[in-house]
């Protein structure tokens, strides 16, 4: 594969790097590309348990790539299929990690929000500044931001085109870790081991409820919630962890 999305494997986790770091990783729609075909080609992989997804210490990502914007029009975009891509990751079962370091601005804070948590660096820069450059979130960012943060906060951001501080993306409950500059990646793989080692089948059952109370209203939710935990409770590996628990040893997940 091209070098501006790098792989790695540990064990049951995945690990993608974006690699352009000459343009603050923008995202290219050659990246885009390859991110999402090599992500949904480690969904089908039943041994990757949670995958993730990370930049490197100055940038996650700062945004589409400008210049390739500049020199679209609006039926190039929609040709290239840029749309059916984001709709893509929300797709997959694997669990999505984003490790975040540097800038995470418009599409690349777009892209960290399709992931399913969010793990930073002190340092880390969270940001939708495309009114700036004539533009406004299009990935999902005026809907999964303003979920994440309230109303308040989003308008704040996306309208302002500040960046928030990741202490301040913690308190926002945009991120769900924070940790010291030089440990953001280790502390992302850590916890990617800890959702791996979890029952397979009952881990995938969860993101989908989780993810079904993110998007839609509450009652709807719980009944869909209910649905999932009985098929989580039908599974061989329900089974498994309950009796390994009263028999104090470890569990042995089948994903069955
Ligand atoms: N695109 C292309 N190149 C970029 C870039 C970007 N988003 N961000 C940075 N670069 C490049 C710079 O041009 C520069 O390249 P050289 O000049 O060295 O060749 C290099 O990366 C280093 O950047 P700077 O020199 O600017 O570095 P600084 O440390 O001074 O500033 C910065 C860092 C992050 C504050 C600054 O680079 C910046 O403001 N970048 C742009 C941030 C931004 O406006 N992002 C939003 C872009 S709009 C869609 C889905 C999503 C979207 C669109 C469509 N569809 C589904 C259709 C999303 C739109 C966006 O994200």
């Amino acid at each position: 594969m091209s070098d501006v999305v790098l792989r790695e494997r540990d064990g049951p986790v995945a690990v993608l790097t974006l690699n352009r770091p000459d343009a603050l990783n923008a995202l290219s729609n050659e990246l885009m590309e390859q991110l999402v075909s090599t992500l949904q080609e480690l969904d089908r992989d039943d041994d990757v348990r949670c995958i993730v997804l990370a930049g490197n210490d100055k940038a996650f990502a700062a945004g589409a790539d400008i210049a390739e914007l500049a020199r679209s029009s609006a039926i190039d975009l929609y040709y290239q299929r840029r749309i059916e891509r984001w709709d893509a990751i929300r797709a997959l079962w694997t669990p999505l990690v984003a490790a975040v370091s540097g800038y995470c601005l418009g599409g690349g804070c777009e892209l960290a929000l399709a992931c399913d948590l969010i793990v930073a660096s002190e340092s880390a820069k969270f940001g939708q500044p495309e009114t700036g450059v004539g533009v406004i979130p299009g990935a999902g960012g005026t809907q999964r931001l303003t979920r994440a943060v309230g109303k308040s906060l989003a308008m704040d951001i996306i309208l302002s085109g500040r960046f928030l501080a990741a202490d301040e993306a913690l308190a926002a409950g945009l991120v769900a870790r924070v940790v010291q500059e030089g440990e953001w990646l280790d502390e992302a793989k850590r916890l990617a081991q800890e959702i791996a080692s979890k029952a397979p089948i009952a881990t995938r059952l969860a993101k989908e409820g989780v993810d079904r109370a993110y998007e839609g209203p509450l009652q709807l939710g719980l009944e869909y919630e209910r649905r999932l935990l009985y098929l989580a409770f039908a599974s061989e590996d329900a089974k498994e962890g309950l009796n390994a628990f009263l028999e104090k040893r470890k569990p042995e997940w089948k994903a069955r």
